[in-house]
């Protein structure tokens, strides 16, 4: 593949995968971004012009991506909107973004035969009880929760009908949760450390049982360059690293690593429909592909993660106030909506 069509490259996973294409290939990528709030060039500093090229715009303007798609090898698409809050308090971009991007990028690999992988995510399966053995495998049924989840469902069923229908040659792939460099500060992790190198608590919700399945971006990265080079078309694969932890768990790791007290945060109202558990079984990857994770260890990974924010304040402070901001005013809307449905509710 000489030439990569990456979609959403200026946010947190796709910054991170243009990274590990152009450190681990020859090939040249173009990226495609519409640079929202969770957007940022500055994720993609430092890499070589003359192999990778930003424009700016929207998935869901069909004669630009009519034209990016048709000079290109592959298109990998990472566009989305990602965060859960937010799809809670305003779900129209995610719906606009998430499924009618994602029909656009479709419909212009189809007319140009063009190799497409899709992004995904675990939340698409629901969520699992704290205490069930089970873990997610290709074969789970779709059970979203929150309006993201539904939205990026929708956009699986769609590739998977584009395949079926019209023979585009695409892969999907359903991750769990990333962490390390580059990840917006709305995010868990993120924003703890961020909070507490700027001298504010940490926001825990609820009281923490729920568990992700974390995996480095690093990891994510190699999956999806494997199945892009050598997976089957038509096929979904789970990627995760069996990296099961609680939030509380990953916070007071946190804290610890940071030098603050363990109870150093603030127990605050829950998610509304949190999902409880995620946890993917990624063996048909290992043993298909014979992929392995290579940052298993959390606290390592943590640890150089928080080195980097610490490191780079440059990149997300412009971002940080912004974010907090926006947290106060969800926390108000819910409450007034709380306060509105009344007692017995
Ligand atoms: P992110 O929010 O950090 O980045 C999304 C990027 O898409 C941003 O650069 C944004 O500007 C861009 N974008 C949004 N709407 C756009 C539009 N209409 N046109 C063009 N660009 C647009 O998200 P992320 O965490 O990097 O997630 C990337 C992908 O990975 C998403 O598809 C997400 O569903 C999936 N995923 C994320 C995780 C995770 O833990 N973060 C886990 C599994 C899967
Ligand atoms: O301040 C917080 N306090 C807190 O306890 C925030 C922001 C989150 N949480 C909890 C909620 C979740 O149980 O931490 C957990 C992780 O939260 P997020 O970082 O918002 O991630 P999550 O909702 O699990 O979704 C993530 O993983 C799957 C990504 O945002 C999605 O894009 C991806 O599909």
């Amino acid at each position: 593949m000489e030439r990569i069509l990456v979609t959403g490259g200026a946010g947190f996973i796709g910054a991170n995968f243009v990274r590990y294409v152009i450190a681990h290939s020859q090939a040249s990528i173009v990226v495609v971004d519409a640079l929202t709030y969770a957007g940022n060039p500055e994720s993609l500093r430092g890499l070589p012009a003359d192999r990778v090229q930003l424009r700016i715009g929207d998935i869901t303007d069909a004669t630009l991506v009519d034209e990016l798609v048709g000079e290109v090898d592959a298109v990998v698409h990472f566009a989305a909107e990602s965060h859960n809050d937010n799809s809670l308090h305003d779900p129209a971009p995610f719906l606009n973004t998430n499924i009618v991007g994602t029909y656009t990028l479709l419909e212009a690999v189809r007319r140009h035969d063009v190799r497409f992988h899709h992004i995904s995510t675990d939340e698409v399966y629901g969520d699992l009880e704290l205490d069930d053995p089970a873990r997610f495998t290709e074969t789970t049924p779709y059970n979203p929760s929150s309006p993201y989840s539904s939205t990026k469902a929708a956009s699986d069923l769609l590739v998977r009908a584009w395949v079926r229908s019209f023979g585009v040659r695409a892969t999907l792939s359903n991750c769990s949760n990333n962490y390390g460099p580059y990840q917006h500060v709305e995010k868990f992790i993120p924003r703890q450390i961020t909070n507490i190198l700027n001298g504010e608590r940490p926001k825990l919700y609820g009281s923490g049982a729920n568990v992700r399945d974390w995996i480095h971006v690093d990891d994510h990265s190699s999956a999806v360059w494997e199945i892009l080079q050598r997976g089957e078309v038509g096929r979904t694969y789970l990627i995760g690293a069996d990296g099961e932890k609680n939030n509380r768990e990953v916070l007071e790791t946190i804290l610890d690593l940071l030098g603050e007290d363990r109870d150093a945060f603030d127990s605050v109202a829950d998610r509304p429909g949190h999902d409880l558990r995620y946890a993917i079984d990624a063996g048909t990857l290992r043993k298909e592909l014979g992929w392995r994770p290579q940052h298993q260890d959390l606290a390592a990974g943590l640890a150089q993660t928080i080195a980097w924010y610490r490191e780079n304040r440059w990149w997300w402070e412009p971002s940080k106030r912004q974010t907090e901001d926006r947290y106060v005013l969800q926390e108000q809307a819910h409450q007034l909506a709380a306060a509105a449905e009344g007692p017995g509710r």
